[in-house]
């Protein structure tokens, strides 16, 4: 049985590092595609990432390449294309130039690679997941956007440190738009089972929850140019796996709601089961009555920058 085949569209940052990280896991074979003016980049970064792998004897084919051909019938595509933040820009100032970026995208993966599993990461990601959706045609189970694994990657990353305990052992959801109106479920948060709202004070949570919403944008300004990709990377990698393995996970996505959460026709952070279907169920819950107003806030921000995107 042949390898499944992982295209990553866009090889900046995040893209390099996804192929990285798919190799060590030995998803599949990769291809890295960008545009022709970064092909030289793309082809570096899999001939470079080829030369570690005999290190622990993993198996995997790289190619990078400008050629959209070569991603034909992937089975999963991961789209990074697009510009990333600088200091002092909001994720909604990248809308203009990544729309028109994920419009050329969008036609494309469509004609090489209609069945594939397409994991949106380029911002600002709600709208750049809406437009790829309208635009592609495929169907809601194959299309989701990358947010919610790394928001709560980062706010379980913050609790572990605040405890000094393995961020393994920390869980909590994260659901909402990818932005500052994020909404932790704070009540939702444990640590080895036991409530963090036993173990860390109501102030305090306070504080690391804010630093969860801008968690982005202090990266953004200690870098000073570009934004996050490690965890985004790792972020993206958990749900392409979740799919190939069929393993079933439950990670916050902007998958599309139809009326769940009282949510509809929007790609919004929100429990889902990830499996060889794609996004195969979204969990729904009962939300307290500050929840759904929270929620019903980030739904504002949403629905502004989607009505920008005029699709
Ligand atoms: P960067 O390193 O600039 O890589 C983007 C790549 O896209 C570059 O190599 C470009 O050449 C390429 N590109 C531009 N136009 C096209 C095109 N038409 N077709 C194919 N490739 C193209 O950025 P990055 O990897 O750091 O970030 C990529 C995107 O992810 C940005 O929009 C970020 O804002 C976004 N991002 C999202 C998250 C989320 O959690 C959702 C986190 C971090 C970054």
């Amino acid at each position: 049985m042949a390898r499944p085949k992982i295209s990553l569209i866009g090889g900046g940052q995040i893209g390099g590092n996804l192929a990285l990280i798919a190799a060590q896991k030995e998803l599949g074979d990769i291809v890295i595609f960008d545009i022709p003016q970064a092909e030289g980049m793309t082809r570096g970064k899999a001939l470079d990432i080829s030369h570690l792998l005999p290190h622990d004897g993993y198996d995997s084919s790289l190619l990078g390449t400008s050629n959209y051909e070569d991603i034909k019938e992937s089975d999963v595509i991961i789209i990074t294309a697009g510009v990333p933040r600088k200091p002092g820009m909001n994720r909604e100032d990248l809308l203009g130039i990544n729309l028109k970026i994920i419009t050329d995208v969008a036609n494309h993966v469509k004609q090489y690679a209609p069945n594939a599993f397409v994991i949106v990461v380029s911002n600002p990601l709600d709208a750049i997941v809406y437009a790829f959706y309208k635009i592609s045609g495929f169907s809601k189970q194959k299309v989701v956007g990358m947010a919610g694994a790394l928001d709560t990657s980062r706010f379980r990353s913050f609790i572990a440190t605040e405890l000094n305990v393995s961020s393994q052992d920390v869980h909590c959801i994260v659901m909402g738009g990818h932005g500052d109106t994020m909404v932790p479920i704070i009540r939702s948060a444990t640590v080895g089972g036991i409530p963090v709202t036993d173990l860390i004070s109501e102030d305090r949570l306070e504080e690391i929850v804010n630093r969860t919403r801008f968690a982005g944008g202090e990266i953004v300004k200690l870098f000073g140019n570009g934004s996050a990709y490690y965890a985004p990377a790792q972020s993206a990698i958990e749900m392409a796996e979740s799919y190939l393995k069929d393993k079933k996970r439950v990670i916050p996505c902007a998958a599309l709601c139809e009326g769940e959460f009282g949510i509809n026709g929007y790609f919004i952070g929100v429990p889902s089961v990830i499996g060889s279907d794609g996004i195969e169920r979204i969990i729904e819950f009962q939300l307290t009555d500050v929840e759904k107003s929270t929620l019903q806030h980030t739904l504002e921000a949403v629905k502004k920058t989607v009505a920008e995107t005029n699709l």
